[in-house]
């Protein structure tokens, strides 16, 4: 095209992760990304490409292969490579370090819905236990899986208001501090470590006159990932709170935050940092892209250029319920069944099971069950559990027996915990760009072969 500027590889180098503006190229388009940095959903890393092919990243980072990516970064262009820099026809070939090729390996059972970064889903069937085997437990990583080789040389950092600091070893945490183990659910699992309030009092903190200039504590992975939480739920006693070293009874695995994660049970689980090598007291929230903007809720109608800023991040879970499991008895089956009996069945059945759960420790006192399209209801059975913990960090699973000859187009659940908080009717009514918090009542179609 004529008329478009045309541009050095020595003045895009100029334009690094330590300029004031910050240029990439791809192919032999260049572009100004300064404006994009602080919208990019994977935060500040996006400075790597800075100066350079951002390609090469992309080759790296597939999840950027898609149209509206490209759209995005269309956005920015400023020019074309000029022509006396082209090697071959094209612009010289850059080679950067693959973050992601020390990832450990995982389990086959595993849904994985993309693979760098990781995010897997745990399958159905593995979510019948009461505790989620550690193998399958789903896993979600917004970037690579830092080696941190045994944990020998590993350091937790924490810093206090006035900026002292204290270093501890994963040996000085296991000697220091007591031990303690709650179940919780980020889907559901066991965690063993120190709670961050006796570290944060061994670190200096007064949690008896707490300064007032501290309203968060702020946490920090060892690849790039960030997060924080209000102050008071760091240092509450029974706020269970973790900086946690096992799963399920055994040594945290590398994909789930090997050596030390922070475990901030009834929370979504995006605060719970993997990796975390710092925990800093501060009068703000940190500045992450996954605190600042990813895990925050808007209304129906805000579309997807909300005002970020005056929605709150998410921190405790609302009322939520789930269906994982429908199965036909028929009558002669049925026997005696303990199931048969509490709800008086004498006819084929249909016995449905799921799990409910709710954040803040807010204990699951009733789940509603309906085989005919949420007109009518029935209370399931809430299955005991000897949770650990202070509180109800951990799903309700649930089960119910149900006439065969009831069931209508839709089997639906709600749940409803101990402030008697409930779930809406539908997901239109609180429909958001982000998708997040989507709590409508799980409905699942009835299936033919019932
Ligand atoms: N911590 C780091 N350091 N990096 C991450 O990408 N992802 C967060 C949280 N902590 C993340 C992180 C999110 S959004 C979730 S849902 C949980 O980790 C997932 O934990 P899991 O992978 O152990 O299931
Ligand atoms: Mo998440």
């Amino acid at each position: 095209d004529k008329g478009e500027r045309l541009i050095r590889l020595s003045e895009i180098h100029e334009h690094g992760r330590n300029a004031e503006k910050f240029w990439v190229f791809k192919g032999d388009r260049v572009y100004d990304i300064t404006d994009w940095v602080p919208n990019h959903p994977g935060g500040e890393v996006i400075l790597r490409a800075a100066g350079g092919d951002i390609g090469v990243y992309w080759d790296i980072f597939t999840i950027h292969n898609k149209q509206e990516v490209y759209d995005i970064l269309e956005q920015y262009f400023i020019g074309r490579f000029d022509p006396q820099d082209l090697v071959g026809g094209k612009p010289p070939s850059e080679h950067v370090d693959d973050p992601f090729s020390t990832d450990p390996d995982r389990d086959k059972a595993l849904i994985v819905r993309s693979s760098r970064p990781m995010n897997a889903e745990t399958p159905a069937s593995a979510l019948q236990t009461y505790l989620t085997p550690v193998n399958a437990f789903y896993v979600r990583n917004h970037l690579w899986v830092p080696d941190l080789a045994n944990g020998e040389g590993y350091r937790l950092t924490v810093e206090m208001i006035d900026g002292e600091e204290k270093q501890y070893s994963m040996k000085d945490l296991r000697a220091k501090f007591k031990q303690h183990t709650i179940t919780a659910t980020l889907q559901c699992s066991e965690w063993t470590g120190v709670r961050s309030r006796d570290v944060l009092v061994d670190a200096g903190l007064d949690v008896v006159n707490l300064d007032e200039d501290i309203q968060h504590a702020q946490f920090a992975g060892a690849e790039a990932y960030g997060a924080s939480i209000p102050i008071d739920k760091a240092i509450d006693p029974r706020g269970d709170v973790l900086l946690a070293y096992e799963m399920n009874g055994q040594s945290l695995p590398r994909d789930h935050g090997f050596p030390l994660r922070v475990l901030v049970p009834g929370h979504v689980a995006a605060r719970s940092v993997k990796w975390v090598n710092k925990i800093t007291m501060s009068g703000e929230e940190s500045t992450s892209q996954w605190q600042q903007r990813d895990y925050k809720c808007f209304g129906p109608n805000e579309g997807s250029n909300p005002d970020w800023d005056s929605a709150p991040a998410i921190q405790e879970m609302p009322v939520q319920s789930a269906i994982t499991n429908i199965r036909r008895v028929p009558q002669d089956r049925l026997n005696n069944s303990r199931l048969a009996q509490v709800y008086g069945l004498e006819e084929d059945a249909i016995v449905l099971e799921g799990y409910a759960f709710s954040g803040g420790g807010r204990e699951i006192v009733r789940v509603d069950v309906s085989a005919d399209d949420g007109r009518t209801w029935q209370q399931a059975q809430l299955i005991e559990s000897n949770e650990k913990g202070a509180k109800a960090w951990s799903w309700k699973q649930w089960r119910i027996a149900l006439p065969r000859r009831e069931a209508m187009n839709y089997f639906c659940v709600k749940a409803v915990e101990e402030s008697y908080n409930t779930q809406p009717e539908t997901f239109e009514a609180h429909y958001n760009f982000r998708g997040n918090l989507s709590s409508g009542w799980h409905r699942v179609p009835v299936p033919e072969s019932t």
